[in-house]
């Protein structure tokens, strides 16, 4: 996967929105895929986002990508941006177990009851895997969660980077290859993925709302 920074032209827009416990590391993954970069961040205040264009099946890519704060205080104000999201990235930590039960308690519903899009891909990850000895919730649960909700899988840490760019590539191959998200995408409707929130730059590459 090819990226660059600069670029402005591109064929299809994809919103994606990162979701899961606060402190299971979704800023920390996108920080990882949009700049490989690893630091301890702060908690996420409402909703931040990062565009980050990529190279991918002969497409140019737009990727907005969305992170909501895992903090329940935040749930109300992180709900209106399911609308659109083409893909989204739920994210547990392996090292703490209620952030793995919390999926099908909190976040799946919020999948249910929020997300627009029918055919929303949807990509279970379980993050922290550099710390093996204090993992709590197993690969097996995971594949088997993921299975049950009809979500791809996979392990990752965006401590060490494994995994963390096939993750963001693989819901992105199946975005690319599910023709009505691809519909969505393409230019023509790119406005309506940022409708509902007038105030953000279309050129910005991060932000905070
Ligand atoms: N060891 C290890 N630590 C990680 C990893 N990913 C994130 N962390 C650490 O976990 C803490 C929380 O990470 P964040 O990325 O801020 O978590 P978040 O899910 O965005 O949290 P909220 O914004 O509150 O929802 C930070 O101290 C990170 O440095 C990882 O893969 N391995
Ligand atoms: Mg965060």
């Amino acid at each position: 996967m090819d990226s660059s920074s600069g670029q402005q032209e591109f064929d299809y827009l994809f919103k994606l929105l990162m979701i899961g416990d606060s402190g299971v590391g979704k800023s920390s993954l996108l920080l990882c895929f949009t700049v490989d970069d690893f630091q301890d961040l702060s908690p996420t205040i409402g909703v931040d986002f990062k565009v980050k264009y990529v190279m991918m099946g002969g497409k140019k890519l737009k990727l907005a990508i969305w992170d909501t704060a895992g903090q329940e205080r935040f749930r109300t104000l992180t709900s209106s941006y399911y609308r659109g999201a083409q893909g989204i990235i739920m994210v547990y930590d392996v090292t703490r177990r209620e952030t793995f039960t919390n999926l099908s308690e909190v976040w799946a519903k919020e999948v249910d009851l929020y997300s627009t899009n029918p055919d929303c891909i949807r990509m279970l990850v379980g993050n922290k895997v550099d710390k093996e000895a204090d993992r709590v919730v197993t690969k097996k649960e995971g594949m088997d969660f993921a299975r049950e909700c009809g979500c791809l899988f996979t392990e990752c840490s965006a401590k060490t980077r494994v995994n963390v760019q096939q993750c963001f590539e693989e819901l992105i191959l199946k975005i690319l290859d599910t023709p009505s998200l691809l519909a969505e995408g393409s230019k023509g409707v790119k406005k309506n993925i940022f409708k509902d929130k007038p105030s953000l730059s279309d050129s910005s590459t991060n932000g905070c709302c």
